[in-house]
């Protein structure tokens, strides 16, 4: 994928990592939501300093969007490193239950305490972060059960704290996404992009189509069999199958194929999960 170097940080973002790290001080558990087709690019090393050593869970979103085979081996790869990940598709499977069974043993420290005092359990707050368009609100709504915070499928819907009584156990703390103040890896600007957590602006679509291509070329050869009819996709240059898209969906430029409808069409097919499970990432053996 890519490889010059990005910079971007919006200025609501600076805020918001600041007022983050007050409530960090009085919030009992974090939950950091990464995308499970990247989790490691989906993570922020900004946020896990503002973390620090607070109990942290991770959960990976969109599992829906992800290779399942993938997904597995993320979760094995977090236990490895001694944390606890919970993954699921936000939109359809209820979280309520997942959440309050795995967050237990990251409490202990918490009701010790308590019980040392004589006090009765309290009830927990949790701060839930991650990046732009990981499924935050999503998560804050599906506990909830109605929609209460906003949602949308591009970078920056929620733009201030909000917390949330959850039910008698449990308030959450909503709060923007953030992203890495600059990227010294380019592939990773990439992903990022084409998870829709950056603007979509800030990388040229052809550039990130090419991009997507070079990679389903190599892991997902068959990808664009379904929804373009494209087989084994290894065999041609990234610009030859943006010609065939073309072609295929009739986006023509005068009587030519336009190759930058192709390149909008194919990542907005990628975005909203059309090309079957497919993750941008496997961890390292
Ligand atoms: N398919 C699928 N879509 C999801 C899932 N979780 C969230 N979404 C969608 O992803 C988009 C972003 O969700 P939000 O909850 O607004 O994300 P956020 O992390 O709060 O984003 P910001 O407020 O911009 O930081 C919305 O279109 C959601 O419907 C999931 O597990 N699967
Ligand atoms: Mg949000």
């Amino acid at each position: 994928m890519g490889q010059q170097s990005v910079h971007y940080f919006p200025g609501h973002m600076s805020k918001a990592l600041e007022a983050m790290q007050n409530y960090v001080k009085v919030v009992d558990l974090v939950v950091e939501i990464l995308d499970a087709r990247a989790p490691i690019s989906s993570q922020n090393p900004i946020l896990s300093r503002v973390i620090g050593s607070k109990p942290r869970l991770i959960l990976l979103s969109k599992t829906d969007y992800a290779d399942p085979e993938v997904t597995k081996q993320w979760i094995a790869y977090f236990a490895n490193e001694g944390i606890t990940a919970i993954a699921g598709n936000l939109k359809k499977e209820k979280f309520v239950n997942l959440l309050s069974k795995a967050s237990i043993p990251l409490l202990t420290k918490k009701r010790e305490k308590e019980a040392k005092y004589g006090m009765k359990p309290q009830p927990i707050r949790v701060m839930v972060v991650g990046i732009p368009n990981v499924g935050k609100s999503t998560l804050i709504n599906n506990l909830k059960g109605k929609k209460i915070a906003n949602v949308g499928n591009k970078a920056g819907i929620t733009r201030a704290e909000q917390w949330i009584k959850l039910n008698e156990d449990f308030t959450l703390l909503d709060t923007p996404g953030i992203l890495p103040m600059n990227y010294p890896d380019g592939a990773q600007a990439v992903r990022l992009a084409l998870l829709g957590s950056m603007r979509e602006d800030v990388l040229p679509t052809e550039e990130l189509a090419i991009a997507l291509l070079g990679y389903l070329k190599e892991n997902y050869p068959n990808s664009l069999e379904g929804r373009f009819g494209l087989k084994e996709i290894d065999q041609y240059l990234g610009e030859e199958i943006l010609e065939k898209i073309a072609l295929v969906r009739g986006l023509l430029e005068g009587s030519s194929p336009s190759i930058e409808r192709a390149a909008y069409l194919l990542i907005k097919e990628f975005k909203d999960g059309l090309l079957g499970g497919i993750s941008l990432e496997v961890p390292h053996a």
